[in-house]
């Protein structure tokens, strides 16, 4: 607490108020905590380094962010870190990061419990990459490099693969077929060349929203660190891994894994509704593959993870990130089945022929 306190100190709008301090929500990545005065509250967060190697980017982005575009014209909230009496978002103490946001009261969902939340949830990713057509994508820095390049996560996997290492039967199957995605990757690299670079959230799964107590309105998108230039197929692509499925990423009831296509549908209803006006015939078009451009870097990543011997992603069990890998092929697999669908579903949606 007394540290605590020594943070708190280099934001002069809090001098004077005396606070409660708790930690707080369910993050894995920063350390959380909620900062709570008699009439106000904040969350303080201490910055996790070693998975976010370029603080300074990010906070360059948020600069931006906040000095190009009008946060009070958006909906909902877009709660980027207050700034200290430095003028800067990250307090160092003690050689460690800090950040200070203003709170938000609601609810955060980790499943969709009715498909009008998937609409919700589309919707806000959609209308928060309208509101920042006009800041300038190519001012941002990659806050993590290359993030959502499918084809560099392809050759990542290759070279991963070509280290001498014996695989077994389940791993040279599930290998074989993310080996076998090189026409998704040509495809994604045509969009990537024909669709303009916006910005992007990038990690836009359901829990990184805050909804309304009520669940019917969506309060505030958080976790910002990924915010950078980017394709719209990203953001619409991980909504659809991420609430698409019927199975969460670590499900391991392969039978029952698939895509749902009435969720498909509400998702493109909302993300549609967002980014309408601004997106160009290609970018409209790189949404029916955005859900297997996602897929397939997860899985890519997985198993290259499980490769290398977990070295990214934590693990309750040394198979998990194969396992995740299997969990991201059914589901690819389920969407490439449904392609003719779901391109009727989305040139319903949006009044275009595919
Ligand atoms: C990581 O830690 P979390 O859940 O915010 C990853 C995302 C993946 C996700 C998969 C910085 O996000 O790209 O989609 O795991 N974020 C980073 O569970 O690598
Ligand atoms: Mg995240």
């Amino acid at each position: 607490m007394e540290q605590i306190s020594a943070i708190l100190k280099q934001y002069s709008f809090l001098e004077g108020k005396s606070y409660q301090c708790h930690t707080f929500g369910s993050g894995l990545i920063h350390g959380t905590y909620l900062i709570e005065s008699p009439d106000s509250k904040f969350i303080l967060q201490e910055f996790n380094n070693s998975v976010f190697k370029y603080p300074e980017r990010i906070a360059h982005n948020h600069f931006i962010m906040g000095e190009k575009g009008d946060v009070s014209k958006l909906p909902f909230a877009l709660p980027l870190p207050r700034l200290n009496n430095s003028g800067d978002s990250l307090t160092n103490f003690e050689g460690k990061l800090y950040r200070l946001f203003d709170f938000v009261k609601g609810v955060t969902l980790q499943e969709i419990q009715n498909s009008n939340q998937a609409c919700l949830a589309a919707k806000a990713y959609g209308v928060f990459a309208e509101w920042a057509k006009d800041i300038p994508a190519s001012e941002m820095k990659e806050s993590i490099p290359k993030f959502h390049r499918l084809d560099w996560r392809f050759e990542n996997l290759e070279k991963a693969a070509s280290e001498e290492r014996s695989l077994g039967k389940e791993e040279k199957e599930i290998l074989d077929y993310y080996f076998s995605q090189k026409t998704l990757v040509e495809s994604y690299k045509e969009f990537l060349t024909s669709c303009p670079k916006r910005i992007t959230h990038n990690d836009t799964k359901i829990n990184n929203l805050i909804f309304e107590e009520n669940l019917e309105k969506v309060a505030a998108i958080i976790d910002l660190d990924t915010l950078m230039g980017g394709l719209l197929l990203y953001d619409f692509g991980d909504l659809i891994r991420t609430v698409a499925c019927s199975e969460v990423e670590t499900s391991q009831n392969w039978g029952n894994l698939v895509h749902r296509p009435e969720i498909f549908e509400e998702l493109l209803k909302g993300y549609w509704e967002g980014v309408r006006d601004m997106a160009t015939n290609e970018e409209a078009k790189s949404l029916l593959i955005a859900g297997e451009v996602m897929t397939c870097i997860m899985g890519l990543r997985f198993l290259t993870d499980h490769l290398q011997g977990n070295i990214y992603y934590k693990v309750a069990y040394p198979l998990q990130n194969l396992h995740r890998a299997k969990n991201q092929m059914i589901f690819l697999k389920s969407q490439q089945e449904q392609r003719s669908q779901l391109k009727n579903i989305w040139s319903k949606i949006t009044g275009l022929i595919g």
